[in-house]
């Protein structure tokens, strides 16, 4: 069976951008596609490239595992699990670090951006990021991997390191095609519309996450930068601010964006804000009633379990299969 396969960071709660750029396309994907099996996976180690404290961690983890759930990922269809607790992943990254160069990781803008903000040490973990990410994705063979497009360049060094390995030893993996949503694929910041809303963000107002109350949900939108034109029109490239406003509600309903432009002729921002609002407040409505009914609950661990079996099966096969093509250790007795 062809598979698809993708990864999400516990480093904060998840926002309306990832949502809406990632997460909501991914349960689309799930009901479209069929004939793929998915993995979805919680990737904890990518999270500790940057340290963080201990609780937080745990805390995280379980919640976007809670969340993926609440947003519509059924468990019937994704294999859904959490990346620390598949030890072929790290084995993974090893091996692929020893197929990569210095220089294509010194390219990497997501590091270079990082590092630089970066006030204490820069760890290697947070260097050699893309190999484990690389080994993420091969380790399943999937065909696909939806992602936003800041992951781009990763998954484009995960193409070149498959290929590399694929001509060294006798093609062992399956090149994986970026799925990258077409609109939606990046939502902005509230307080910045010219950079990416974040989980990482400093600033609380930039965002509105999935388990923000209504009152915070509504107060986000009313103090959205947008432009002192005061006319709702899409113009992403000259008005990002209300452009990136118009995607959140094109992504959340559908309407196209010319659409939304004739139904707020001659009205202000108060009006299309106090709508998006409300928008935005009836979509995470039903996700935070479930996620409520999740969080502790048995049903919870053992999607979580399931997901975690499936995945090792899989992954120890490619590992060992790995290492026989390498040369290391005793030759496995078939
Ligand atoms: P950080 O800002 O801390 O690097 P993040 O907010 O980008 O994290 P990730 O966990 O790295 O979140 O991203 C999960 C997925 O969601 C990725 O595929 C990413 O491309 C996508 N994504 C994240 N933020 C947005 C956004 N604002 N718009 C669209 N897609 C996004
Ligand atoms: N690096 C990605 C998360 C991620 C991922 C993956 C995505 C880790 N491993 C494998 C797709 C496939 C991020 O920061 N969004």
């Amino acid at each position: 069976m062809k598979r698809i396969l993708s990864g999400i960071q516990p480093t904060g709660s998840i926002n309306i951008g990832t949502y809406l750029g990632s997460v909501k396309n991914f349960v689309k994907l799930q009901d479209q596609m069929p004939d793929y099996e998915f993995f979805i996976f919680i990737a904890d180690l990518h999270a500790i490239t940057v340290h963080k404290d201990k609780q937080f961690l745990r805390t995280k983890i379980k919640e976007l595992a809670a969340l993926y759930v609440a947003c519509g990922l059924d468990p019937e269809k994704v294999n859904l699990f959490i990346q620390s607790e598949v030890p072929a992943h790290s084995q993974m990254a090893y091996l692929l670090q020893c197929n990569s160069y210095i220089g294509e990781l010194e390219r990497m803008t997501q590091y270079k951006d990082k590092s630089r903000k970066q006030e204490t040490g820069v760890t290697v973990g947070l260097f050699t990021y893309p190999t484990l990410m690389a080994g993420d994705i091969l380790l399943y063979d999937p065909e696909y991997v939806p992602v936003g497009k800041d992951q781009k360049q990763h998954l484009e060094l995960a193409r070149d390191i498959a290929t590399r390995v694929n001509n060294k030893y006798n093609d062992i993996f399956t090149v994986p095609k970026p799925l990258i949503a077409e609109v939606g694929a990046k939502i902005n910041s509230l307080s910045d519309p010219t950079s990416k809303m974040s989980k990482s963000d400093d600033n609380e107002k930039s965002r509105i996450n999935l388990l923000d109350p209504e009152n915070i949900i509504k107060k986000r939108i009313k103090s959205a930068i947008t432009d002192s034109l005061g006319n709702v029109k899409y113009d992403p490239e000259n008005r990002p601010g209300i452009s990136n406003l118009m995607t959140i509600y094109h992504v959340i309903t559908n309407i196209p964006f010319e659409s939304i432009e004739s139904k707020y002729e001659g009205l202000g921002y108060k009006e299309f804000k106090e709508d998006l609002g409300e928008i935005i407040y009836q979509e995470l409505k039903p996700i935070q009633e479930r996620y409520a009914e999740l969080i502790n609950s048995k049903e919870l661990d053992d999607i979580l379990d399931k997901g975690r079996d499936r995945a090792n099966q899989v992954a120890y096969k490619k590992i060992m299969k790995l290492n026989d093509r390498i040369g290391l250790g005793r030759k496995r007795r078939k």
